[in-house]
C-alpha cells in the first residue's frame, strides 16, 4: 500500500510533467483567456484527479491521467458559449444552487406533456409553483422493451425517440435557462441496458469493450458474492446475477446484474470504462445539462464478503469523476442517490474524505422515511433521534428534501435509532409497511407493499402521497373530514420538505393531491411492478381546478406554492448551515432551526398529531425575537405561555 504522501508526491510531480503540455493544449483549443481558466481548475487536478485514480487504479494513474485530462479539454473545447457564460457566473457564485428560491419539480416528460417539444410551453405551470431546478425522469434512448422506467440506457447520446430527440432537450435546456431554470437529467452509471453497444461488443468479444462487464463461468463466486449482497429486486430477480449463454466466449456465464436482469453492471474496476462514463457525461453537459442525478452509486464497486454498497472505492470514484466533469464544465452538479442508512448516505456529500469534493447534492431519504413515521405513529421522537445522531454535510453541500419521488419507500430505519426510543427496529418497519399498505386496522393509508422478502420479513412500499396521506380513502368513503385531515398531512410534510434547507423536490401530481394510478396494470411491461401506480400521468383536467379555493386541488396547490413564496423569501433557508433539531416540549411536534451567521435564524414546526399541541414559546421565538412567517392555520394562539400548535399544521418563525 501506498502512503497518502507518496500518493500526493507522485501526483504533484505528474503535473509538473504534464502541465506544460496541457498548457499549449488548452491553448490552442480555447484560446488564451479561456486556457487560462481551465488551467486554474486544473491546478487542483493533482489532488482531486491523479490521486483518485492512484487509488483506484495504482500504477496506471499517470497514464490515465494524461488521457482523462485530454477528455474534459476536449469537452471543454466544445462547451458551447451560453454555458461557458453560465459557468462563469457560478464560479463566481458558487452557491447557485444552495439559493433560498432554489426549488426543484420532479416529472417524467411523456406523463407531464407528452414530448420534449412540448415543454417550454409549460413552463408557466412550473413556475407558478416556484420552480428553478426541474429533474426530467429518464429520457435517455432505453432499450425497447421493459426498461425498468428509463433506467435501462441503450445509448446516453439519444433521446428516446418517442420523447423527442437530443436537439428537442437541448431547446428545453436553453428554455430553462432564459427563466432561470436549471435541468437536472438521471444518470444511470452503475449499469446499462444489455442491448448497449459496450455490452454488444464485450459479448462479441471486441477487444475495445474488455472487461467492460462481469461474467462468472460458474456459480462459485456469484455465490460467495450473493451470500452477503441484500436483494434489490427479490420477487422477480432474486440475486445480483443473470445466465447469458453467449457470456464467456459463448460457454456461458453469469453476468452481473444488481437490478433487472437486462441492466449489465459495468465494471469500474476497469478504467476503461470510467473513461468512456466520463465522455458521456461531459458530452451531456455540453448539451446544457445543470445536474447530474447519479443514480445507484451505492453499487458502483464490488467487495467480496461485503454487501457490495458504498464501498470506499465507490467514492473514490465519484470524487474522480466529479473533480473531471468539473474541469470541462464548472457550473455542473452532481447528485447522489443513495438511499441507504443515514451513516452511509452522508459520506456522499464529501464527508468520506475532507480532501476531495464529492456530491454538492443527496436525497435526504432519512428524512423523508421519518416523515412518514412521524405521520403513522404521531410521534416526533423517532426523527428527532435519528436527525440528531446524523453526521454533519459540508457547507458547500445541500440536501433535496422531498416527500414523495417516483420509487418505493424503504424504510431506513436504523436498529439503534429505534431503540432509543423504545422501539423494535424489525418491528417498527413492519408496523410501517402494514399501515402504509392499509393493513393495519384504522390506517388511513391506501398504498401497496413492494418487494416483500419471504426470508427476511422486508417489504417496501408504493403509493403516491396523497393516498399515503389519506386522501383516496377520504374521497373513496365520501367521507368530508377524513380528506380534511388528508388534505393537512400531505401539506404538512411538504411544510417540512420546503423549510428544513436543501433544495425542496415537489414531486408531479403532489401538487393536485394526484392519487394512486392503476392504470399501469392494462400495460404487461409495467404491470409487475407497482411503482407505477405513483407515477401517475399529469390530470390536467385537475390542474386547470387549481384556482378554485374550496376544491382538493385548488387547496393542496395554494398551499404549496404559498410555502414556496414564504420560503425564497427567508435568507436562513439558504444553504450552507444545517439545520437542528430541537426539542420543544411536545414529543408529536417535530421541531428544527437553523441559525445562518449572515441571515438570521429559522425555526420550523410540524405537529405530527391529530390534536392540538402546545410547545415552549421562547424556544420557539427566541424570547419574542423572531416572527411567525408561515402559520397552516394563521397565527399561534398563545395559551399559559406556550404556543399551541393545531393538529396536524405547521408553522414557520425567522428573525
Ligand atoms: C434506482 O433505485 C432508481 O431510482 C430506480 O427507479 C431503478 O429501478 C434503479 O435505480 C435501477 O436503476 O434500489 O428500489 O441506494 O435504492 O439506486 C430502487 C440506491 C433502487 C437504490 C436505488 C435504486
Amino acid at each position: 500500500t501506498v502512503s497518502a504522501a507518496a500518493r500526493r508526491e507522485a501526483a504533484e510531480q505528474a503535473w509538473a510533467q504534464l502541465r506544460p503540455r496541457v498548457q499549449e493544449q488548452a491553448v490552442a483549443a480555447l484560446g488564451e483567456a479561456e486556457a487560462d481558466a481551465f488551467l486554474a481548475r486544473a491546478d487542483l487536478a493533482p489532488y482531486d484527479v491523479h490521486e483518485p485514480l492512484a487509488i483506484l487504479y495504482g500504477a496506471a494513474a499517470d497514464e490515465l491521467f494524461a488521457r482523462s485530462l485530454g477528455v474534459v479539454l476536449a469537452a471543454a473545447a466544445e462547451r458551447p458559449e451560453p454555458l461557458r457564460r453560465l459557468d462563469r457566473r457560478r464560479e463566481i457564485d458558487p452557491a447557485w444552487f444552495q439559493r433560498a428560491s432554489t426549488k426543484g419539480y420532479v416529472a417524467y416528460v411523456d406523463r407531464f406533456c407528452g414530448t420534449l417539444d412540448r415543454l417550454p410551453g409549460h413552463l408557466d405551470h412550473l413556475a407558478e409553483l416556484g420552480t428553478t431546478y426541474l429533474h426530467l425522469m429518464p429520457l435517455l434512448r432505453p432499450r425497447e422493451g421493459e426498461n425498468d422506467g428509463g433506467y435501462a440506457v441503450a445509448d446516453y447520446r439519444a433521446v428516446d425517440p418517442r420523447l423527442g430527440t437530443m436537439a428537442d432537450l437541448e431547446a428545453v435546456a436553453a428554455a430553462l435557462h432564459e427563466r432561470d431554470m436549471s435541468l437536472c437529467i438521471d444518470l444511470v452509471l452503475n449499469h446499462t441496458a444489455r442491448e448497449h453497444p459496450w455490452a454488444r461488443g464485450w459479448l462479441a468479444g471486441d477487444p475495445a469493450y474488455a472487461g467492460f462487464y462481469t461474467a462468472f463461468p460458474d456459480r462459485t463466486l456469484p455465490d460467495a458474492y450473493d451470500a452477503t449482497i441484500p436483494a434489490v429486486f427479490p420477487d422477480r430477480a432474486p440475486g445480483s446475477f443473470s445466465w447469458v449463454p453467449e457470456a464467456c466466449g459463448g460457454a456461458g456465464g453469469w453476468v452481473w446484474t444488481t437490478f433487472w436482469p437486462y441492466q449489465w453492471d459495468l465494471d469500474y474496476a476497469n478504467p476503461e470504462v470510467t473513461l468512456a462514463m466520463l465522455g458521456e457525461i461531459v458530452w451531456l453537459a455540453n448539451r446544457g445539462v445543470d445536474v447530474f442525478r447519479m443514480d445507484a452509486v451505492p453499487f458502483m464497486w464490488k467487495r467480496l464478503g461485503t454487501s457490495c454498497q458504498n464501498q470506499p472505492e465507490g467514492h473514490s470514484l465519484l470524487q474522480l469523476l466529479h473533480a473531471l466533469t468539473r474541469l470541462a464544465a464548472p457550473g455542473v452538479v452532481f447528485k447522489a442517490e443513495a438511499i441507504v442508512s443515514p451513516d452511509d448516505l452522508v459520506p456522499y456529500l464529501g464527508g468520506h474524505d475532507r480532501f476531495r469534493p464529492e456530491c454538492e447534492l443527496a436525497y435526504h431519504n432519512q428524512l423523508m422515511v421519518l416523515l412518514w413515521s412521524g405521520l403513522a405513529t404521531q410521534d416526533a421522537r423517532l426523527a428527532r433521534t435519528a436527525l440528531r445522531r446524523m453526521r454533519p454535510i459540508p457547507p458547500s453541500s445541500s440536501w433535496c428534501t422531498y416527500v414523495r419521488g417516483h420509487d418505493d419507500i424503504g424504510w431506513a430505519v436504523a436498529d439503534e435509532d429505534a431503540a432509543a426510543v423504545g422501539l423494535d427496529g424489525f418491528a417498527h418497519r413492519r408496523f410501517l409497511n402494514d399501515f402504509y399498505s392499509g393493513r393495519f386496522p384504522g390506517s388511513f393509508a391506501r398504498g401497496a407493499l413492494f418487494q416483500e422478502n419471504e426470508a427476511t420479513g422486508d417489504a417496501r412500499v408504493s403509493g403516491s402521497a396523497a393516498s399515503l396521506c389519506g386522501i383516496e380513502a377520504a374521497l373513496a368513503d365520501g367521507d368530508a373530514e377524513a380528506l380534511e385531515q388528508g388534505i393537512r398531512r400531505l401539506v404538512l410534510l411538504y411544510s417540512v420538505a420546503y423549510g428544513f434547507g436543501g433544495i425542496p423536490l415537489l414531486y408531479m401530481g403532489d401538487e393536485l393531491a394526484l392519487r394512486n394510478d392503476t392504470g399501469y396494470l392494462a400495460d404487461p411491461e409495467r404491470a409487475p411492478d407497482n411503482r407505477w401506480m405513483h407515477r401517475p400521468p399529469m390530470d390536467w383536467a385537475a390542474a386547470a381546478r387549481r384556482g378554485d379555493p374550496a376544491g382538493l386541488e385548488g387547496r393542496v396547490f395554494a398551499a404549496l406554492r404559498r410555502l414556496g413564496e414564504v420560503r425564497r423569501s427567508l435568507l436562513a433557508l439558504r444553504g450552507g448551515v444545517e439545520s437542528v433539531v430541537l426539542d420543544v416540549g411536545d414529543d408529536a411536534v417535530l421541531a428544527w432551526s437553523r441559525r445562518h451567521p449572515r441571515s438570521g435564524t429559522f425555526v420550523g414546526l410540524a405537529n405530527f398529531s391529530p390534536e392540538p399541541r402546545a410547545v415552549d414559546a421562547d424556544t420557539v421565538t427566541g424570547f419574542g425575537t423572531f416572527d411567525q412567517v408561515h402559520g397552516s392555520d394563521g397565527r399561534l394562539e398563545v395559551v399559559g405561555g406556550r404556543l399551541v400548535v393545531p393538529g396536524l399544521g405547521s408553522a414557520w418563525f425567522a428573525e
